[in-house]
């Protein structure tokens, strides 16, 4: 038997991942890749995608973007599941039969789904209310074991843990009850300009707010030099400091270092300095992931290949449970 722990996670085609979506997620995705205990399943999540408004060409392209940009970040197809969510129905099945097994109450009081309906306010739709429902389908459905994710989506997966477990309650032990994996830098980054709320795709409040990971390097040192600092001159990690700490961080998550190693090398550094030299430690990072991902899009048949075969063995991995799932529930399967 496969003693591995099964790692799941997904990331929706809503734009150009930005570095948040890096630091909190992607970038631990390869490190667990590599790590020989794990089996790595990563889906493009396009079913979640359309619980807000998308144009069917943009999306198309994104989702083949993001699916490029998996394998230039390290992601290795050969080694870890990479597909499309809309290519195994499973995903969409298993959701159906959780929707029954999940109450409006705890629906209800997802922050998520208050602030995308704020946001979206004319287009409040059952999808955007039953999406924790979907994302629980996703995790339960290959027995994953450890969820990466970033500090914002620890609601849904409580919530997933609790579906599992009321559905493992009345029909044995059908689902692992996943635990969250959290890095132990960067879990949640905060916009450049606006230090207090999450860095996010859909969300450009301001331009410099995001830096997507295919910003130019000039880009991505224009939007650092330009970040927003807080008053004072110490550059410190501190709640009275949401810019400068939000800036370290990014800068630990990205060069390794501790916080308190940071502050001792930036001792002394004026706010211009220490901008500069995060956003260089960030053009650095990208630098190679940029290089990979342009030769990538390039391929188009590698792509396309990777696309066909990966959504076959997604189709295959899922079959057990869902035949299971329908089994136990009294369907014929
Ligand atoms: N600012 C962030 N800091 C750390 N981690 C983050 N994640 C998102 N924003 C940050 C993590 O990225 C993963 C993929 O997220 P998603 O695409 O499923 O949707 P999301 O969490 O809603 O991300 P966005 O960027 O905010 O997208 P939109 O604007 O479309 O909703 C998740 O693991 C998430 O935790």
């Amino acid at each position: 038997m496969d003693s591995k722990k099964i790692i799941f996670s997904g990331m929706q085609p809503t734009g150009l991942p930005h570095l948040g979506n890096y630091l909190g997620a992607l970038k631990n995705w390869v490190s667990l890749q590599e790590s020989e205990e794990c089996n790595t399943i990563y889906c493009v999540v396009d079913m979640h995608s359309i619980t807000v408004r998308q144009n069917p060409a943009e999306l198309r392209k994104r989702c083949r973007d993001l699916l490029a940009l998996y394998i230039a970040l390290g992601l290795d197809p050969e080694k870890t599941l990479i597909y499309y969510q809309s290519q195994v129905p499973a995903h969409a099945e298993l959701s159906w039969i959780l929707n029954c097994y999940t109450y409006m109450g705890e629906l209800n009081r997802m922050t998520q789904f208050k602030e995308k309906s704020l946001k979206h306010a004319d287009n409040i739709n059952a999808g955007l209310f039953s999406y924790p429902v979907l994302m629980a389908a996703d995790i339960l459905l290959y027995g994953a074991h450890l969820v990466p994710i970033g500090d914002d989506q620890k609601q849904h997966l409580e919530l997933c843990r609790d579906i599992a477990i009321r559905f493992n309650s009345i029909y044995g032990d059908v689902f692992v009850i996943p635990d969250a994996y959290y890095g132990k830098t960067g879990t949640r980054v905060m916009g450049l300009q606006e230090p207090s709320k999450k860095m996010s795709k859909s969300e450009m409040a301001s331009e410099g707010n995001l830096v997507s990971l295919l910003d130019k390097p000039e880009v991505v040192l224009s939007k650092f030099k330009k970040a927003v600092t807080d008053s004072g001159s110490e550059i410190k990690a501190s709640p009275e400091k949401p810019g400068i700490t939000n800036l370290l961080s990014i800068y630990c998550a990205v060069t390794g270092k501790s916080i308190e190693q940071a502050e001792v090398d930036f001792s002394g550094s004026g706010y211009g300095s220490f901008k500069t030299q995060v956003g260089e430690a960030v053009v650095e990072e990208l630098r190679p992931i940029q290089k990979k991902f342009k030769d990538l899009s390039e391929d188009k048949a590698y792509i396309d290949d990777v696309i066909r075969k990966n959504g076959e063995r997604a189709n295959e991995a899922a079959r057990k449970m869902i035949v299971k799932v329908k089994r136990k529930v009294g369907f014929f399967a």
